[in-house]
């Protein structure tokens, strides 16, 4: 397979965004530990974390991809792949890791009681692992029959999961003020959105044609990936913020801003 040159300036671009995003994330929300209160620092902990380990894969991605695709002798020459594979494995090591967190801080912004909090952990970590584990020997299949199979293994964790965010996690928030439920709904849907993109993205090779298969369909994908990546761990984690700042400014007033600070919560 090879990219032209706009194929790959593409996925480069794309790729570098995300480092940028999840870096200064990371960064950001270390920094602004001491707007929240000490209850809901946990989950910036843990979302900074998510944001830092993804970072790291994103260099790694850059860099195989770089080595993967050289450029061709002239400007405008396509980039060859090259003896040295472009390995989808650092994705999958990376939600391996990263999916699970943020259901981790996910729960822990709710502040719900400890019996609580691993009711749904329980339920919703190990299913995370086991939807990515399912996912990867599909991915790394151009056959359609095993990329179907393990698919559709993989999408029944998915659909568990959804499953205990939507459902059992409503019950758990009883006593949570308006302004903190809309926001929670809110987060839950951003969720979903970006989880979303991920079985579709992976599906693209399924379809074929120009569009979605071969080279076009390799750029859509990592485009794909990428994207839903800033928006589910990045975006998540300024969310995951804001929601800790209002319930910080909701039950202390006096040290994490006034009525002003409540009703900008930022
Ligand atoms: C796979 C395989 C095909 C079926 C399904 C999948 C779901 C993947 C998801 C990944 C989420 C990743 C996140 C990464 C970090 O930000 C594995 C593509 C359902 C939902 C949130």
């Amino acid at each position: 397979m090879s990219l032209s040159s706009d194929q790959f300036s593409t996925v480069y671009n794309v790729l570098s965004l995300a480092i940028a995003s999840l870096m200064f994330t990371a960064f950001f929300l270390l920094l602004a530990q001491g707007r929240v209160a000490p209850r809901y620092r946990n989950a910036l902990i843990v979302s900074a974390t998510v944001c830092g380990i993804a970072t790291y894969h994103y260099f790694r991605i850059f860099d195989n991809f770089k080595e993967s695709y050289p450029p061709g002798e002239t400007v405008d020459a396509a980039h060859m792949l090259s003896n040295i594979e472009f390995n989808e494995g650092y994705r999958y090591v990376d939600w391996f890791l990263t999916v699970p967190l943020l259901l981790v801080e996910t729960v822990a912004v709710l502040a719900l009681t400890q019996a609580a909090s691993r009711r749904l952990l329980v339920k919703l970590v190990p299913a995370a692992a086991l939807m990515i584990v399912l996912g990867y020997p599909g991915e790394i299949t151009l056959e359609t029959g095993p990329r179907v199979f393990w698919g559709v293994l993989s999408t029944l964790p998915f659909l568990y999961l959804l499953y205990v965010l939507f459902v059992e996690l409503t019950r758990a928030l009883d006593g949570k003020s308006a302004q903190v439920r809309a926001q929670i709904s809110n987060l839950r849907w951003i969720l979903l959105a970006s989880w979303g993109v991920y079985p579709i993205a992976y599906a693209f090779p399924l379809i074929g044609g120009d569009f979605f298969g071969g080279a076009g369909g390799f750029v859509l994908r990592q485009t794909g990936y990428s994207i839903a990546d800033i928006v589910a761990k990045a975006l998540f984690g300024i969310l995951i913020y804001r929601l800790a700042r209002t319930q910080s400014i909701e039950e202390d007033p006096q040290t994490y801003g006034g009525e002003h600070a409540l009703r900008t919560a930022v």
